[in-house]
């Protein structure tokens, strides 16, 4: 998978890419991962990229024709699935979305700034538009990463044990259950006797009971869907 960001802070981006999971996945070239810095786009001396609203109001908007350059010079390229812009006012991501997108072959991720992209960079390029939560963030690099982590990791090969992306949180629509590691015991708090047991139907059982009473807890709106 190829993944295209057109960004006006490629610094704040890089360190996810360059550990844990998204490093192996571009080690193991299950994924390759571009930015592409706006600002090199921008019209004249200062490389401007963004202009006032017609209409007033506070705030910046990015202009088209730079990050028009920069999408056509990709598209003359290659081919993409999906042209994303990550933005608060979209759907917000989830698994069945980040599942979808990982079995792309090409995307491109515009992350906005300021006040946003003028809509005609919407109208024109986007093909998806995502959000990752019902809160303000200053750009949308870090929302970037978030999504290309959620959607890396579901790449085939990436994960060591094949079988963990399918047991994850959201999968099934239900959070995980919980889990314990050594001691059995720690000041006087015991692991439930089940999962020692060895008897893995039993052990599986309750896992689904408890992954049924936090969901119900924590997130019942999960379970209406
Ligand atoms: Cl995708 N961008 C910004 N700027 N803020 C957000 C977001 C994205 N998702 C939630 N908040």
């Amino acid at each position: 998978m190829r993944i295209d960001i057109i960004t006006v802070e490629p610094d704040l981006l890089r360190s996810p890419f360059e550990n844990s999971m998204m490093k192996r996945a571009i080690d193991k070239n299950l994924a390759e991962v571009y930015f592409h810095n706006l600002r090199e786009f921008g019209f004249g001396n200062y490389r401007q990229i963004d202009d006032y609203q017609f209409g007033g109001g506070a705030g910046m908007v990015l202009m088209i024709e730079p990050i028009a350059k920069c999408i056509e010079k990709l598209k003359a390229d290659r081919e993409y699935d999906e042209i994303i812009y990550m933005t608060p006012d979209a759907k917000t991501l989830n698994q069945a979305t980040a599942n979808h997108l990982s079995l792309k072959k090409n995307i491109i991720i515009l992350t906005g700034h300021y006040k946003g992209v003028d809509q005609r960079v919407r109208d024109k390029y986007i093909t998806k538009e995502i959000s990752i939560g019902d809160y303000v963030l200053t750009g949308g690099e870090l929302a970037a990463a978030v999504l290309c982590d959620a959607v890396i990791r579901l790449i085939p090969g990436v994960l060591g044990d094949e079988t963990s992306a399918l047991t994850d949180s959201f999968q099934d629509n239900l959070l995980s259950p919980p889990v314990y590691t050594r001691p059995s015991e720690y000041e006087g708090m015991k692991v439930p006797e089940v999962l020692l047991s060895g008897n893995f139907p039993k052990i599986e059982a309750w896992r689904t009971e408890k992954a049924y009473e936090r969901t119900e807890q924590i997130r019942p709106d999960l379970l209406d869907d």
